[in-house]
């Protein structure tokens, strides 16, 4: 009587990369309460523990239906004793007792808040709360010498934790676009990350670079970053060169999952009249007014000082919020994006772009699959056969499916 009662006797492959995980699933309720869990792990360093809750979590993500009973787990895999005590509890109660305590507790808000800073991670978030920093105002009143990258995030915090729209990547890749076109023609640029896997948010924009004639993509990022810096779209940038030739890791040794491509970590100031997004809530630089005053004239607005002349969408309203908010906003017409710029070889770019697709668990299994059931190495460079002693060369994704002995698996489904 109790519907859904075949999942049971449905089999599950076990790792995430044998499976679909579309973006929209079945079980947020579990998944959610999970994913707090894998958080909290993570913040406190404990990686294995991290993992267990992401891989539980993954597998009720893949499920073609609601879970409402306990019994409709049996014989699935991916569910140790832990996850299955919270997710018995909340099909029970509706909530996890250590769910709800690790949102309230002090610890998981301040390490949450703390690593919400660009540049900061568990470690030094960490130190900063066994001193008592708790936020980031904490931080800024507390003196701490902070690095370029830190000091960036904590200019640019509440932009930063906004959600980046589609709409947003898409503008942003126009700029990467005519960037890379005016110092290499004919290269080609992916948007990678979680919008190629159909997010309509995210955290930041991923763009995979490349050209079709190998070599002629070697110190692109350089010329690419100085153009958009001339143009004033970049608001803080750390580029690091391509080291893989150089690197010791043969091919024999499990590759780390940080990948050695030339890359830019930035910052974009993206503006927000291009898309209907026009912002402005004060008027105090004679810069911003008279910038103000163009604008305002090209589309027949009145002049109004401190007035918010066009918010379209709920969007526009919380980055209008923001800007209008933060203490060192004047006016505003722009925002504060997080993109990341790779570039990739041509013979490595499938490798690339499967790396650089995600998610994170979702490539993690790749490799642990690799690694345990074929005796290979992957990485975002290559694939190692280490019976064969070789590596296996591909142009697709697809082919490296195939190499691996797995169902190809689309982006829209890697949402692991
Ligand atoms: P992220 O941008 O961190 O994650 P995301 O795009 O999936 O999610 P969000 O929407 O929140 O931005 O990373 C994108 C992918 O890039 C991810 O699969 C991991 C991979 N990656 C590397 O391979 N090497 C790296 O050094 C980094 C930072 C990411
Ligand atoms: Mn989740
Ligand atoms: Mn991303
Ligand atoms: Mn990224």
């Amino acid at each position: 009587e109790k519907p859904g009662l075949e999942l049971a006797v449905v089999s599950v492959p076990s790792y995430a990369c044998q499976r679909h995980t579309p973006l929209l699933h079945h079980n947020t309720t579990l998944t959610d309460a999970l994913s707090i869990l894998a958080e909290n792990a993570e913040l406190s360093e404990n990686e294995g523990r991290g993992v267990a809750f992401r891989r539980a979590a993954a597998l009720l993500k893949s499920l073609p239906q609601e879970v409402r009973g306990a019994e409709q787990l049996r014989g699935l895999p991916c569910l140790g004793e832990h996850s299955l005590r919270v997710i018995k509890e909340v099909l029970e109660d509706g909530v996890s007792h250590e769910v709800e305590t690790t949102t309230h507790s002090e610890q998981f808000k301040a390490m949450k808040a703390l690593t919400g800073i660009f540049g900061v991670g568990a470690k030094t978030a960490d130190r900063w709360f066994r001193e008592g920093i708790h936020t980031p105002s904490d931080l800024q009143r507390s003196g701490h010498t902070l690095n370029r990258a830190q000091q960036a995030g904590l200019q640019y915090y509440d932009e930063l934790n906004l959600p980046v729209t589609k709409a947003e990547a898409v503008a942003i890749g126009q700029i990467v676009e005519r960037a890379v076109h005016a110092v290499l023609p004919g290269a080609e640029i992916t948007l990678i990350g979680g919008f190629r896997r159909g997010k309509q948010t995210g955290h930041d924009v991923d763009f995979l670079i490349t050209h079709p004639d190998e070599g002629r993509e070697e110190g692109l990022m350089p010329k690419v970053v100085s153009w958009l810096e001339a143009q004033g779209f970049l608001l803080y940038q750390k580029t690091t060169g391509n080291s893989y030739l150089e690197s010791k890791e043969g091919p024999a040794r499990p590759a780390s999952n940080m990948d050695r491509f030339e890359r830019c970590f930035s910052i974009f100031r993206l503006s927000t009249d291009n898309e209907g997004t026009e912002i402005q809530t004060g008027l105090r630089s004679r810069r911003g007014l008279r910038s103000r005053r163009g604008l305002r004239s090209r589309r027949g607005l009145r002049s109004r000082r401190g007035m918010t002349l066009v918010v379209v969408g709920d969007h526009a309203q919380k980055v209008s919020w923001v800007l209008g908010h933060s203490q060192c906003s004047g006016p505003r017409s722009w925002r504060a994006v997080r993109v990341d710029l790779v570039v990739s070889p041509y013979s490595q770019f499938a490798f690339a772009l499967l790396g650089w697709t995600g998610s994170k668990l979702f490539e993690r299994e790749l490799r642990r699959w690799a690694v345990h059931e074929k005796a290979m190495t992957l990485s975002s460079h290559a694939l190692y056969d280490r019976k064969r002693t070789q590596y296996l060369r591909a142009s697709s994704e697809e082919e490296i499916f195939t190499h691996l002995g797995l169902e190809y698996i689309p982006p829209c489904d890697r949402n692991a």
